[in-house]
């Protein structure tokens, strides 16, 4: 190749060479512009799909919360049907230690034992309109009962006036109506547990008045069938004629400024019953009983029973110390019960019926020292129970138709109760009891003295019971140890 030749091929090549970066660029552009295209595009399509997506998770969503709706809505239902429905209960499971092992009775053979001494369920519906049902089964080592079963209607207007039928609370006083597992004390009082408010409960229907917006005055007044064959054999129907009234009026103040309330109430029993006696005790005074026989199976027609009831309650905050309440009740009346009880005379199972003037009180103070303790509460409580107010001392006599169920108690209980948290209670309890003594020496221990004549009293025959010695205050103090789960 020479020179010319040469020249124009680097020419000719400078030319394509030209030519080619310029397509080059255009291409490049081309391409560029063609990716931006197909990137918009492709972001487009992406955008567009992601719109889909999104509306499909929307959708998605949507139909979720949707769902989540009708099952909150079914759920609200169904919370909202059982939120009428409410259970609780509380188990009270207990330690008692008798001071003298030589007692015959509840602790004859054992100085200690344990037992079950409460164990129920309460289950409650309340239907939000005023309509309400409750029962309350109760659950011991030897028998399951019913404590409370019953319905309840409050108007709505006012909620002021109820009415409630079934078994339910004797509605007198202030401790017959009090919850087994709130009271500050282990037991009721004496008058209570060995009268014809024993258990509690009655059956029939009652009035209430007791109203939300003037809280100062309630009422309650029922009408029951009283004394029945309930005790002994479960039944609560009426043998005979019902015409059981009993009723409570009370006043309820609170002055929160000075961290004081007062709670008081007047009540009233009375059943009068045609009894089928064979005869009927009557305590003439200064002679004993007399005893009125009858033709097997006569109805006699004026036998009734009337106590009348007074209580009060007080809370007050003591500053620097803690919260203080007393309360304290006086219960008096004629009991129409049997021999060696003043508990519901139950018909058929006795053949004489024992007439007898009663009178018991209480007075009991309980202590929350807030300051020093907080989870302690200090309790103490004298009771009082004479079950017949006609006699006393040494004309106590089995030879003029007594018997040691006519001597009159004095009890003192101490107590501690520590609210370990708010379901578990352990309590620890003293029993200090006296008795009324008698200097007649058919009461003095020996078997067989009841038939012993005063002036031959000085022969001392047959066994000697210890707890019958009513010569003397028997050595019978209780100590008592429980335990309380309640929910
Ligand atoms: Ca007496
Ligand atoms: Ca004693």
């Amino acid at each position: 190749m020479n020179g010319r030749m040469i020249t124009a091929a680097l020419a000719l090549a400078g030319l394509a060479g030209a030519q080619s970066v310029e397509d080059t660029v255009a291409r490049a552009q081309a391409k560029a512009a063609s990716q931006k295209a197909t990137t918009a595009a492709n972001l487009a399509d992406a955008a567009t799909k992601a719109d889909v997506e999104q509306n499909e998770k929307i959708q998605a969503v949507e139909g979720k919360v949707d769902g989540l709706n009708e099952d909150y809505l079914e759920t609200k239902a169904t919370v909202a049907a059982l939120k009428k429905f409410k259970v609780g209960g509380f188990v009270q499971f207990q330690y008692a230690y008798a001071a003298d092992t030589n007692l015959s009775g509840g602790f004859s053979q054992k100085q200690g034992a344990w037992s079950l001494r409460r164990a129920r369920l309460k289950f409650t519906y309340d239907a939000g309109n005023g309509a309400q049902l409750v029962w309350q089964p109760n659950f011991i080592e030897s028998k399951f009962e019913t404590k409370d079963a019953y319905l309840q209607y409050t108007e709505q207007w006012f909620k002021a006036v109820s009415l409630r039928a079934g078994i339910q609370d004797i509605p007198f006083g202030y401790e017959i109506g009090n919850s087994s597992s709130g009271m500050e004390l282990i037991e009721r009082s004496q008058y209570e547990n060995n009268s014809v408010f024993n258990g509690e409960k009655t059956l029939g229907i009652l009035a209430g008045f007791n109203s939300p917006t003037f809280p100062y005055v309630n009422a309650k007044v029922g009408w029951f069938n009283g004394q029945t064959q309930q005790a002994v054999t479960g039944d609560w129907t009426a043998t005979q004629d019902p015409k059981n009234i009993v009723g409570r009026v009370g006043v309820s103040f609170a002055f929160n400024d000075a961290g004081l309330s007062i709670d008081a109430g007047q009540s009233y029993f009375y059943d009068s019953k045609i009894l089928t006696v064979d005869s009927l005790k009557e305590n003439i005074k200064g002679r004993g009983y007399d005893t009125f026989g009858f033709v097997k199976g006569r109805l006699r027609n004026d036998v009734n029973t009337v106590i009348s009831g007074e209580d009060l309650q007080l809370t007050y905050e003591i500053p620097m110390v803690g919260g203080f309440k007393l309360m304290t009740e006086y219960y008096q009346g004629k009991i129409i019960g049997v021999s060696g009880s003043n508990k519901l005379y139950t018909g058929a199972a006795a053949t004489t019926a024992d007439v007898r003037n009663t009178m018991g009180f209480y007075v009991a103070g309980v202590l929350n020292p807030i300051n020093i303790l907080p989870q302690i509460q200090l309790v103490y409580r004298f009771d009082y129970y004479d079950p017949n107010t006609d006699v006393s001392g040494s004309d106590i006599d089995a030879l003029r138709g007594f018997s040691k169920t006519d001597i009159a108690y004095t009890v003192n209980t101490i107590g501690l109760n520590w609210f370990v948290n708010g379901n578990f209670k352990v309590s620890l309890f003293y029993d200090i009891k006296a008795n009324e003594t008698t200097g007649a020496p058919s009461l003095d221990g020996y078997a067989g003295d009841a038939k012993r004549t005063q002036a031959a009293g000085a022969l001392k025959t047959g066994l000697y019971t210890a707890a019958n010695n009513f010569s003397k205050n028997i050595d019978d103090n209780v100590l008592t140890l429980r335990g309380q789960v309640a929910f």
